[in-house]
């Protein structure tokens, strides 16, 4: 079978309206060129992020009303509790409002102005806030991730010298955590191998450094494991999941991703102590330790999510859509970063439109004809989002790759949605031509691409 066939069938439905071109033109222009201002209803296909957008199943939905809202003890947060450590193995869980929370009390504890944060590639929340505690984030992916063309099967992998090296340079004293996001979303959602956290495991075991995993979309990168390495592949992902957090002291969880709800996330760790400093930190900003910021409805939906994302059928689908969309793309000559990753497919916006500079922003370009042609919602990742002026000269500095990333909500559309986006882009790249450059009207000083405004150069 060339599609993939879903493992569940529609109980409720949520109506989509379809708008015609004349009216997306009108949404479009009144949101500046900037589809982060677009309200959602002028979106027939929203593929903005796969965080916090997953559809609940019918399990989960019944596990809401058996919410037990008391302030402590909720019987919601046993089950998240037991969930968690059955499934990742830590031994302190600590609820929280989503990832980024989790991020900002670790760093609150562990780091000051002389420290650094090593990863494979940081996601943006995760390296704001190391840089809010005035520490400094290190990216130490191996080479071939940030090549779009390579086809390396797990291009999330860290590079052991490079870590070598930076313990060695920097001391191990500045470095009190090794992190490592498993998928690697900053690099196109690429898996890391086991032998390579095993590996990493190893060397800050070796340097009494802490490991922690960014564990958002851990059950994708398990899947991946067993497809590709050696020796997982008459695995469960759930004995794949249970060694691959063996190897880690602790993670940082977005559940809006892999726990297949719309809010929540934790912290889990091993440490006693650290885990107590972390617990009164979150009293004072999130909440009690039994609840963090999140209603027992919305925990007990988080520990059924946790079950059901690391069933096989879900995962085969699930990775299979994304690949689904991308092979469609890939037959008809559109160009991609390779290989496809687990939550997203990535158009190369460079090799798409050649005759756009990159002073015109010819991802965003991309990105708003997408809109304008099909209605779809996919979101910048190039010099809108990471070009940045020098501060002396005042020159524009441009990023590396220029890509739009098409992120796939779990369990949401249809594979007859997927085809309907891969044949709006092949028409689109058909007429590429015709596509023109963004001139950039309004930019605020820092995170510029959630509110900046544009108009299209004549
Ligand atoms: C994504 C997101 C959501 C997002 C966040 C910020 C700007 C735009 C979109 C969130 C992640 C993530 C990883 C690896 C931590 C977070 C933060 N990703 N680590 O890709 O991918 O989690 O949103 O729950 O705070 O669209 P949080």
């Amino acid at each position: 079978m060339d599609f993939p066939a879903e493992p569940f069938r529609i109980k409720v439905v949520e109506p989509l309206k379809k708008t015609n071109r004349a009216e997306r033109e009108a949404l479009i222009l009144r949101a500046g060129l900037n589809v982060f201002n677009l309200p959602a209803d002028g979106i027939y296909v929203d593929l903005l992020t796969d965080s916090g957008t997953s559809a609940m199943s019918d399990n989960q939905w019944a596990g809401l009303m058996l919410g037990d809202e008391s302030y402590a003890g909720s019987r919601n947060y046993q089950n998240f509790e037991n969930s968690i450590k059955e499934l990742f193995g830590f031994k302190h869980i600590i609820p929280t409002h989503q990832g980024r929370s989790a991020e900002h009390l670790l760093f609150s504890i562990l780091l000051d102005q002389k420290k650094i944060v090593p990863n494979n590639i940081h996601f943006d929340t995760t390296r704001a806030n190391v840089l809010h505690q005035g520490a400094k984030p290190v990216d130490l992916v191996i080479d071939e991730g940030l090549d779009p063309n390579h086809s390396h099967l797990f291009k999330g992998n860290m590079d052991l010298e490079k870590l070598e090296d930076l313990i060695t340079s920097a001391g191990p004293d500045r470095i009190p955590v090794v992190m490592m996001t498993v998928t690697n979303n900053s690099g196109g959602g690429q898996p890391v191998s086991m032998e390579n956290i095993r590996q990493v495991s190893e060397i800050t075991r070796r340097h009494n450094i802490r490991f922690f995993l960014d564990a958002c979309r851990f059950a994708e990168n398990c899947y991946f494991i067993k497809e590709r390495e050696e020796g997982y592949g008459s695995k469960s992902i759930r004995e794949i999941a249970k060694e691959l957090f063996s190897y880690a002291d602790g993670c940082t969880m977005s559940a809006k991703k892999d726990g297949l709800v719309n809010i929540g996330g934790f912290l889990a760790m091993n440490d006693a102590s650290l885990a107590g400093d972390v617990s009164n930190l979150l009293i004072l900003v999130e909440g009690f330790p039994t609840y963090g910021g999140l209603a027992g409805r919305d925990l007990e939906a988080i520990a059924r999510g946790l079950e059901e994302v690391v069933d096989e059928d879900y995962l085969a689908f699930r990775i299979g859509q994304v690949r689904y969309l991308a092979d469609l793309l890939k037959k008809a000559g559109v160009p991609l970063l390779q290989p496809t990753g687990g939550h997203a497919v990535y158009l190369n916006a460079r090799e798409f439109l050649p005759h756009i500079p990159q002073s015109q922003f010819p991802a965003q370009a991309l990105t708003v004809a997408l809109y304008r042609h099909a209605g779809i919602r996919a979101v910048e990742v190039g010099s809108l989002m990471f070009g940045e002026k020098d501060k002396d000269t005042g020159e524009e500095r441009y990023p590396e790759l220029e890509m739009v990333r098409l992120a796939i909500p779990r369990r949401v559309y249809t594979s007859m949605h997927m085809k309907y986006v891969a044949e709006s882009i092949v028409h689109l790249y058909q007429e590429r031509k015709s596509i023109k450059g963004l001139r950039l009207i309004y930019e605020a000083p820092i995170l510029r691409h959630f509110t900046a405004k544009l108009e299209d150069i004549d």
